[in-house]
């Protein structure tokens, strides 16, 4: 069981360790982070694994965004998208894709 504050409006369901099972992932607006459940397989998840984000993580999205065949994860959040890439034990830090700026959306095409 994990407490959550309320505003969790965003889950994401993708093989983010590369098990070859599904996982969920779920965001904590209010709590700024996001919470990733390993999927066991047969419907269950293994204990809940937190991920500070920035504040305020909305949305998400998953896909392999650096194709090693892990699916990623991408956090929309207050002023900006931050990137989580998946792996064998969990999520790690990706960088920052996008941050909004006083001119506008700054979008980051580095490695
Ligand atoms: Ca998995
Ligand atoms: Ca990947």
């Amino acid at each position: 069981m994990i407490a959550l504050r309320p505003h969790v409006h965003s889950v994401a369901a993708a093989d983010m360790d590369g098990d070859g099972k599904v996982d969920l992932v779920f965001n904590d607006m209010a709590g700024s982070r996001v919470v990733w459940l390993r999927g066991r397989g047969d419907g269950s998840f293994a204990a809940p694994r937190e991920y500070r984000t920035g504040q305020g993580p909305v949305g998400l999205a998953s896909a392999d965004v650096d194709g090693d065949g892990i699916a990623d994860l991408a956090v929309c959040q207050l002023g900006g998208v931050r990137l989580f890439l998946g792996g064998p034990s969990g999520l790690r830090e990706g960088g920052t894709l996008a941050a909004a700026t006083a001119a506008g959306v700054e979008v980051f095409l580095t490695r």
